[in-house]
């Protein structure tokens, strides 16, 4: 890969592992009923703001779009679990976005396009994938009470592989 390749970025937030650790476990009892494959525990995460592609160059700008938006640090509770037909995803979410999230959420929104870094102009969707390619469940099991405190905030570089996605963490934002 040239030095000059284009990395794939997004800003999360990124859940502590026992939060991953419930999450994979109602995944692996959810999976029985849809099959699919299960996201690991290291990986599951919250998307913020999706980029795509950005030049390697650009990434300190990127980083400081995400101290600008602030943020302060707040309870995240994942109250629904859902099927979207549209991917074939099983995800959890908020039955209400938190205003404190989507206040991040948007605020990181500003600052990208005032930096002129496209983002998909689509409402934010507050969701973890826990279970790609499964089929249409007949019911999900329910999920346990889970209460995700959110502390920070990453930006993170995927690197798609032929064995699936990792994920480096490129900066953290303290959520105060
Ligand atoms: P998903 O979990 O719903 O697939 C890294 O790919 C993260 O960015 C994932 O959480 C993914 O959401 C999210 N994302 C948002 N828009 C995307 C896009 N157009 N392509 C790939 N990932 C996207």
């Amino acid at each position: 890969m040239s030095a000059s390749a284009p990395w794939r970025l997004f800003f999360a937030i990124w859940p502590p592992p026992e939060i991953a650790t419930l999450l994979n476990a109602w995944s692996r009892t959810a999976q029985v009923e849809c099959g699919g494959r299960v996201t690991l525990p290291a990986n599951i995460h919250l998307t913020l703001a999706f980029l795509g592609d950005v030049s390697p160059g650009r990434a300190k700008r990127l980083a400081e779009c995400g101290r600008r938006a602030g943020g302060v640090a707040h309870s995240l509770a994942l109250e629904q679990a859902r099927y979207w037909k549209h991917n074939r995803v099983v995800w959890a979410g908020p039955r209400v976005i938190p205003p404190a999230l989507g206040s991040l959420a948007q605020a990181l929104a500003g600052e990208l396009m005032a930096a002129d870094f496209p983002t998909e102009a689509r409402e934010f969707n507050a969701h973890v994938t826990l279970i790609r390619q499964a089929r249409l469940p007949r019911i999900l099991p329910g999920l346990p009470t889970i209460i995700w405190p959110v502390s920070e905030m990453v930006l993170v570089r995927t690197q798609l592989s032929s064995t699936g996605s990792s994920y480096a963490m490129l900066e953290r934002f303290a959520l105060t």
